[in-house]
């Protein structure tokens, strides 16, 4: 072998750039996949892209995280962990050219972001263990370590020149050169161990799901002692493009914090039941709510975030233990008749918590603790195993998915997660109507166009939806039957279109006899308020 093929001549600042540029790529890929693999064995949520994606999660302010909601919807999350990759790619080129000319610099900066990525994935609110730092910590010193060797391999000095070689020009000599295949070599092997070791990872992590997966699919869910009352006739138009009655569960609208949906096994699952003026704690497994009576209702979720006229509001059949008789056997009693406690404080696995009024749980509606969704048990990403659900409350303070611990307290001592970022302590869904078809922007042709909807009071009813045309008077629309109280509403009109651009305007007036304020709020603290309207074009 001839010295040619150990040392290369240097190659120019370009090049090198380039190459050391790829260099800080694959130390990025092979700390990832390395805190990929070590999360498996660990815990897949203390990964850093999903460490630092929660941390960033929590941190968000409010405003930007429900402009968020509103622009991606039920993307946010992917939005949110493809920017970091994005950063991570861009820091990863810039440690890459900087480790070119300062070798251990450019290192330190990879255990910097090992450090970022451990202290994110400690800090999180489901993080119980040091442990969860190990993945980031782990991927940083592989990630550093590879970064230093190639870098090395890039700057490495000519060997000593042998007396015998006089073929050689003078000045060639004195050069530094770079190690071409030493580089060629490590960086191809780091490409493919990191690869191997990222899908191990992958797999293993998925595995842990298997479990999961299995003990969702073996729940038989049985009759409920308490049937929904079947759903009136005409609870239900047939206008095209108005809302379905009932929504499918995978057209449910999905809002939470969690970048990876927790996967819980039902088998091992366990709720705890606590807290001020509990005098029988009480601990139950998933197959101990099974053998308790059940209760099925049809109910209208609605998100806190949902602004007028938006998608995040659903509707489905629940079947569930009645919350209120569970808290009455642990002897709770509700501030009105002189329990302790008015804030029942709902956990759920990752770390969530969402507080509700005991009174509103212990009133006499259908609070439940939800374990079917639509005849089949909770999908994961609505909460499997158990969930609680609140008729007439937004999902932020009543509607915890995956909960595990029931701790009853006061609102003085305890504020929860949405609280403690400027969102309101007590919250019932306030009343709202949308405008299904016709669309924004549609051109309808001449003569009678219906325009129809949903509108929604829940635990209060719906008595009335009117609708305006431009500045014309309010005209009273069509109501669907009312399934129950709890649940949302469809309405039609008939509208006797004429040419040129209209705008169309709901308004719904619930059961308490108080018609829905046109005053527009944005959804922070309290849920928006407005009246929805469309634009269309006839022609
Ligand atoms: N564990 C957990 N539960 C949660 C949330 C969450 O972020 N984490 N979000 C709440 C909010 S804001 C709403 S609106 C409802 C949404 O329930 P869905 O995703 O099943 O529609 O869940 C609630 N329960
Ligand atoms: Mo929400």
């Amino acid at each position: 072998m001839s010295e040619e093929a150990k040392t290369s001549r240097r190659p120019g600042a370009w090049r090198l750039g380039a190459l050391g540029a790829l260099s800080g790529l694959l130390a990025g890929y092979s700390a990832l996949a390395t805190a990929e693999l070590v999360s498996a064995a660990v815990r897949a949520e203390s990964g850093p892209v999903i460490a630092v994606g929660g941390a960033a999660i929590d941190r968000t302010p409010t405003p930007v995280k429900d402009w968020a909601i509103r622009e991606f919807g039920t993307d946010d999350k992917l939005v949110l962990q493809l920017g970091i990759l994005a950063v991570l790619t861009l820091l990863a080129l810039a440690l890459g050219v900087l480790a070119v000319r300062y070798r251990s610099a450019g290192s330190a900066g990879v255990l910097l972001f090992g450090v970022v990525g451990g202290v994110a994935a400690t800090g999180r609110p489901d993080s119980t263990s040091i442990t969860d730092a190990l993945p980031s910590v782990a991927g940083a010193v592989v990630g550093a370590g590879l970064l230093y060797w190639l870098a090395g391999r890039l700057r490495a000095r000519r060997h000593p020149v042998p007396a015998h070689d006089h073929e050689r020009p003078a000045h060639d000599q004195a050069r530094p050169g770079w190690d071409r295949r030493g580089f060629i070599v490590a960086a191809t092997a780091a490409a493919a161990a990191s690869t191997g070791v990222g899908l191990l990872g992958r797999t293993l992590n998925g595995a842990r799901g298997q479990n999961a997966i299995a003990s969702r699919n073996q729940v038989t869910l049985p009759a409920p002692a308490s049937a929904a009352a079947p759903v009136p006739k005409g609870a239900a138009l047939r206008i095209k493009d108005v809302s379905p009655f009932m929504t499918p569960n995978q057209d449910f609208y999905r809002v939470d914090t969690a970048l990876v949906v927790p996967r819980v096994d039902a088998t091992s699952w366990r709720l705890r039941i606590h807290g001020k003026g509990v005098t029988r704690e009480m601990t139950v497994s998933f197959a101990d709510l099974l053998r308790m009576p059940l209760i099925e209702r049809n109910i209208t979720l609605a998100c806190v975030s949902n602004e007028v006229g938006g998608p995040y509001v659903g509707n489905a059949r629940w079947i569930g233990v009645r919350l209120a008789d569970l808290l009455a056997q642990c002897g709770v009693k509700p501030p009105s008749k002189g329990g302790p406690a008015d804030q029942l404080v709902a956990r759920s696995v990752d770390g969530m918590t969402l507080g509700t009024p005991v009174e509103d749980v212990m009133d006499g509606r259908d609070a439940m603790l939800a374990l079917g969704m639509n005849g089949e048990p909770l999908p994961f990403a609505h909460g499997f195993p158990v969930r609680m659900v609140v008729p007439g409350l937004y999902g932020f303070v009543s509607a915890c998915k995956w909960i595990q611990d029931i701790e009853l307290t006061t609102f003085d001592d305890y504020d929860p997660y949405w609280v403690k970022r400027d969102w309101a302590r007590k919250a019932p869904i306030k009343t709202q109507s949308r405008i299904d078809t016709p669309k924004p922007f549609a051109r309808p042709a001449p003569g009678t166009v219906m325009v129809a909807g949903v509108a929604w009071a829940q635990h209060r009813g719906i008595d009335r939806v009117e609708v305006r045309v431009d500045d014309g008077p309010w005209q009273q629309a069509d109501l669907a039957a009312e399934d129950t109280r709890d649940t949302w509403r469809q309405w039609s009109f008939p509208w006797k279109a004429t040419s040129g651009g209209h705008t169309l305007t709901v308004r719904a007036t619930d059961r308490t006899g108080e018609t829905q304020t046109q005053k527009r709020t944005g959804t922070v603290p309290d849920g928006a308020s407005g009246w929805h309207s469309v634009v269309v074009t006839v022609d």
